[in-house]
């Protein structure tokens, strides 16, 4: 196997090259310090831009996954979710040409998820040939320079989990055949046990290549979608379901089930991957990622400064970006949201266990006091893609900034203002921006969220804030969950619908490659493409706009 060369003595070559060319880019714009460590003393003031990927969202997909069930048509399958993921991006077969796209755009890193379903497409019964593929996939990062990120649980498991076949209200006993899902608590244990083992499998497997590991993806976006309004696989729940507090309360505690498989995720990576890749002095550095969102006060589709909405954002702010990591910052599990501890809310074998932070920031959105219903315990309402509670949903100011596909609002500034807050919430827990990107056809759009993206995260390090580093979403187009393949995230585009499968270049690669090789925003960059002002407008044939772009006029 192929090591690398320690990365900061690299690095440091490259430093001083670009320091003898005599250019005057050495001079011009914002310079970005060399990639190190996501988290410990040495990576303090580094930066790494990388992009990510998940191995539902590009891999050819395989019956024993949850979301091949769930989207493939009737009689087969569910036909659930806007379309089949079906081959998805043949992420699997080119698997190592996408590597190529990882170098070609000068990038220090990657991100990707190994397939579960692939590993062990039944209970405890391993595929060698799958462990094998990811072991060439690093190889292949490795000889480029290229540092990985492994993701280990990404919004999807494989069948034997949770099956999306059984009808959620039949009685369930866990089998090797479904472990009944993370509601049943007997099931969740054993999904833990089976995670941790996979944890341990990956890191003695990979942990000679791979020093820097993500447990969870999202996991309350996650769990609101897959167990709350059941819009993700295996579909369990309903809006019906968020309304009633007992049951609102029984997915708060499900979500902590799957908290304790973080834990768990933890203990079984740092045990098992002994090996410091880097030179770094660390084998393993092991967080999770967060979804987070710019949740402003909303009624009748505009901001609000009623209090009751006010409160209701920070309700939802608290769970959606302060719940999951204060429980292993500080060893609690707030389940009943009152941001008081009691006794029996204490987890003291939690504490610590989480060495860095991955922040995921997309968008801007209302909460509301006033919709027909509110969440008990969260006492609001969210503007949310798919949910019909539109009194929560704030008109965009300004149009250029509607992301159709995904119907939300980017706005720039929400990054930097949660990652302050972040640092001020937790000083000492060091942060990456591990996603961030926009659904568009447009590749001066992209240019521009990601020169917007990386000047918010270049002003949230100026207030002091330690955050190391901006990883795109994604590398290429891809399956956008129950979204299907119509929002297009990806740095390269793929030519699906002529069935190549080819990859290309979208401007925004252009642009991220030329910020990430010679490591420097220039004047004339952010100021073509920076700021917070209007952006380039979608293409006039983009699939349907949102109400509120519409009614925006666009
Ligand atoms: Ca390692
Ligand atoms: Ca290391
Ligand atoms: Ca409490």
């Amino acid at each position: 196997m192929v090591r690398r060369m320690p990365r900061l003595w690299m690095s440091g070559w490259l430093v001083v090259l670009i320091a003898c060319s005599g250019s005057d880019s050495s001079t011009d714009g914002v310079a970005f310090p060399p990639e190190g460590p996501v988290s410990g003393e040495q990576g303090k003031g580094s930066f790494t831009f990388g992009a990510a990927t998940a191995a539902a969202q590009i891999e050819e997909s395989v019956p024993e996954l949850d979301w091949y069930v769930w989207t493939k048509p009737a009689p087969d399958g569910l036909g659930m979710g806007e379309g089949f993921v079906g081959d998805a991006v043949r992420g699997f077969e080119l698997a190592l040409d996408d590597v190529a796209l990882a170098v070609d755009t000068n990038l220090d890193a990657y991100r990707f998820n190994v397939s579960w379903s692939r590993i062990e497409p039944a209970r405890d019964q391993l595929n060698q040939s799958a462990i094998d593929h990811y072991d060439g996939v690093l190889d292949a990062l490795t000889a480029a320079g290229i540092k990985p990120m492994i993701t280990v649980h990404h919004f999807s498991s494989p069948v034997w989990v949770d099956d999306p076949r059984r009808d959620s209200d039949a009685p369930c006993t866990p089998s090797d055949t479904d472990l009944c899902g993370w509601n049943d608590e007997a099931g969740a244990a054993a999904i833990t046990e089976e995670l941790a083992e996979l944890g341990a499998l990956l890191a003695r497997e990979y942990g000679d290549r791979v020093d820097e590991w993500v447990t969870v993806n999202e996991p309350i976006n996650y769990f609101f979608s897959a167990y709350g309004t059941g819009s993700f696989p295996p579909g369990r729940g309903g809006l019906f379901d968020l309304l009633d507090e007992a049951a609102m309360q029984a997915l708060l505690d499900t979500v902590e089930r799957y908290a304790g498989a973080h834990v768990a995720l933890y203990d079984a990576i740092k045990a098992n991957d002994t090996v410091d890749a880097d030179g770094d002095g660390v084998a393993a550095h092991v967080g999770y990622v967060v979804n987070v969102v710019d949740w402003v006060p909303a009624r009748n589709g505009e901001i609000s400064d009623d209090p009751a909405d006010i409160t209701a954002a920070e309700n939802l702010r608290y769970v959606y970006h302060q719940l999951f990591t204060d429980a292993f910052v500080h060893g609690q599990w707030d389940g009943n949201l009152d941001r008081t501890i009691e006794p029996s809310e204490e987890r003291p074998d939690w504490a610590g266990k989480i060495d860095f932070l991955g922040v995921q920031y997309y968008f801007r959105a209302g909460v509301t006091d006033s919709a027909v219903f509110n969440i008990p315990i969260i006492s609001g309402f969210p503007c949310f893609a798919g949910l019909p509670i539109t009194e929560a949903c704030v008109r965009v100011e300004d149009p250029t900034k509607c992301i159709p596909t995904m119907q939300y609002e980017y706005a720039e500034d929400g990054l930097s203002s949660i990652l302050e807050e972040f640092g001020a919430l937790w000083p000492n827990l060091p942060m990456t921006v591990t996603e961030s990107g926009l659904a568009t056809e447009v590749g001066r759009r992209r240019s521009e969220h990601i020169v917007r993206s990386l000047q918010q995260i270049l002003s949230a390090r100026d207030a002091g804030v330690d955050v190391r580093g901006y990883y795109h979403w994604s590398l290429m187009d891809n399956f956008e969950w129950d979204l299907s393949f119509d929002p297009k995230f990806g740095l390269y585009t793929v030519d699906r619908d002529g069935g190549t499968y080819a990859r290309t270049a979208t401007e925004g690669a252009t642009t991220l490659a030329e910020i990430a090789g010679n490591r420097r925003l220039s004047e004339s960059m952010s100021a073509e493409l920076g700021g917070v002002g209007p952006m380039t407008p979608e293409a006039a044939d983009a699939p349907a706009m949102n109400e509120f772009c519409q009614k925006s006029g666009l």
